[in-house]
């Protein structure tokens, strides 16, 4: 059977790719599932999209801010109405769990409302004039054509923390969503123009990031780019897009840490644990990797957190009784086999799983078993790079000082929880931890769109989603009016 062909949208039409070629997008819990298959875009796809963004922001710039919203409002409404059959799709094509799929529809749908409320919000600053009769304000303005360049482990959420904020400060957009999970986005996307969203203010151009992602960030109309994925990924993108001075946000990757005190409640925190870890199959950037227990505690929980791990049920993500869903690609597979290998040759044990799932249910797809490493020291590989996959490490420590100092002594800095009663320690953790986020008695994935979304150190450049975004999509425009009818200069006329 031919499966269903998909296409750019190009101005306001949907378009093949130029080069006529497409990429198969394949269910990774059964890859003879073909979910479509979607364009191949290079330069030449990109080059039309930025073309048409561009066109289409002298217009967009121009409504009024609460006016966009609206947009945004009625889109929000449209994934209300989708929300099911927008998972299903999700799960198809990405493979996590229906209940998570979910969640991530969610997440946009939240994003909607919260962000068009910031059509009636992009506040500047008025200040006094040291000149008399003058009057001083900043207003936010739109940059211009922004590109936006999306992951596949959120692929309806990340791009619509992109999109959302990008659109309502009046900015034009070309999106490239992630190669394995274009469907998610395109849904996305189509929300917005059944909103009534004018041709050419939203472009999706679909492929690579080496054919089409590039080619967006080099772009010389394209004024700002937007990224979320590998730190190796992203160091690359900020290099290129320097060439042109764009300013760039990038969300990466994260080694997050969960610490368990001795005073913890450790049926909370074995929950949080096996939910940070092996939710999203641990393909969140913001998923428990480590997990630091203190001695007291840390056999008891070591125990108890393999057994749970042994339960899990893993399997395709439509099934409502699996738990942890498959791998989105044989490449993420191959990165986890790899990191338990080297965790091995390093010295640690495998306490639980460490393989691929290749039979009967499972070999139609990319599944790995749910795995727990034991005796993991800090300089080990494994407890140091970002594997995004079901494999979480544990340590141990003495005490909280030197749970810190583990914490903290990575390259990344996201996402960190503690789970302890002791209020004194759970505030040292919350100043001392080096992360943008800290969770108390949370586990470390589950941030809301309405809080700053990033991280320190090689996880990011200093931007934030959510509370953060629309910071990030406009400029600054410092205005002066004089109203006194005479040539007043600054620093010279009012000095003495
Ligand atoms: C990601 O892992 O890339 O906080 C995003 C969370 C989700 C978003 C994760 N709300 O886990």
């Amino acid at each position: 059977m031919t499966p269903p062909t998909f296409h750019n949208l190009i101005g306001g039409q949907w378009l093949p790719a130029a080069s006529g070629k497409t990429i198969l997008n394949l269910n990774p819990a059964d890859h003879t599932d073909v979910v479509g298959a979607f364009p191949a875009s290079h330069a030449e796809d990109v080059d039309l999209a930025v073309a048409a963004a561009r066109r289409a922001f002298a217009k967009w710039r121009l409504v009024p801010a609460p006016k966009r919203a609206e947009i945004l409002v009625r889109a929000g409404n449209i994934l209300v109405q989708n929300k099911e059959r927008f998972a299903q799709d999700m799960t198809r094509e990405m493979g996590k769990v229906l209940a998570e799929t979910r969640g991530d529809v969610q997440e946009a749908i939240d994003e909607a409302f919260y962000v068009a409320g910031e059509g009636r919000r992009l506040f500047g600053v008025t200040t006094p004039s040291e000149l008399e009769n003058k009057f001083a304000m900043s207003v936010r303005m739109p940059i211009g054509v922004v590109g936006l360049i999306t992951p596949w482990n959120f692929p309806m959420a990340i791009p619509s923390w992109k999109l959302f904020p990008a659109l309502v400060a009046g900015n034009t957009c070309v999106i490239k969503p992630a190669t394995d999970t274009p469907l998610s986005t395109y849904n996305l996307v189509q929300a917005l123009v059944d909103a009534g969203l004018p041709p050419g203010v939203v472009n999706l151009v679909c492929g690579t990031g080496s054919a089409a992602g590039a080619a967006l960030v080099e772009h010389p109309y394209v004024r700002a780019i937007s990224f979320t994925g590998s730190s190796e990924v992203g160091s690359r993108v900020a290099q290129r897009a320097a060439a042109t001075f764009k300013p760039v946000s990038l969300e990466m990757g994260g080694k997050n840490a969960q610490i368990v005190m001795n005073d913890a409640n450790m049926d909370l925190a074995l929950e949080g644990a096996l939910w940070g870890a092996f939710g999203t199959t641990g393909q969140r950037c913001t998923a428990t990797s480590r997990i630091l227990l203190q001695s007291g505690i840390a056999k008891e929980f070591t125990a108890e957190f393999v057994a749970r791990a042994k339960s899990l049920k893993v399997g395709n993500g439509l099934d409502a009784s699996v738990q942890v869903g498959p791998q989105v690609n044989a490449a993420q597979i191959e990165t986890s086999q790899r990191y338990v290998e080297i965790a091995v040759s390093e010295g640690a044990q495998v306490l639980t799983g460490g393989q691929a799932l290749i039979e009967g249910p499972y070999a139609l797809g990319t599944f790995f078993e749910p795995t727990v490493l034991g005796g993991v020291r800090p300089s080990m590989r494994v407890a140091r790079e970002e594997v995004f996959g079901p494999v979480v490490s544990l340590m141990e420590f003495d005490t909280f000082e030197q749970a810190v100092e583990i914490a903290n002594s990575i390259d990344y800095g996201l996402s960190t929880a503690l789970y302890t009663k002791d209020v004194n320690r759970a505030f040292t953790a919350m100043r001392d931890l080096e992360a943008g986020i800290t969770y108390i008695n949370a586990p470390t994935i589950g941030a809301e769109v309405h809080l700053p979304f990033g991280g320190v150190k090689h996880t990011g450049n200093g931007h934030r989603e959510g509370l953060g975004a629309i910071e990030f999509f406009t400029t600054w425009k410092a205005v002066y009016v004089d109203y006194s009818d005479k040539l007043q200069r600054a620093q010279i006329d009012n000095a003495d």
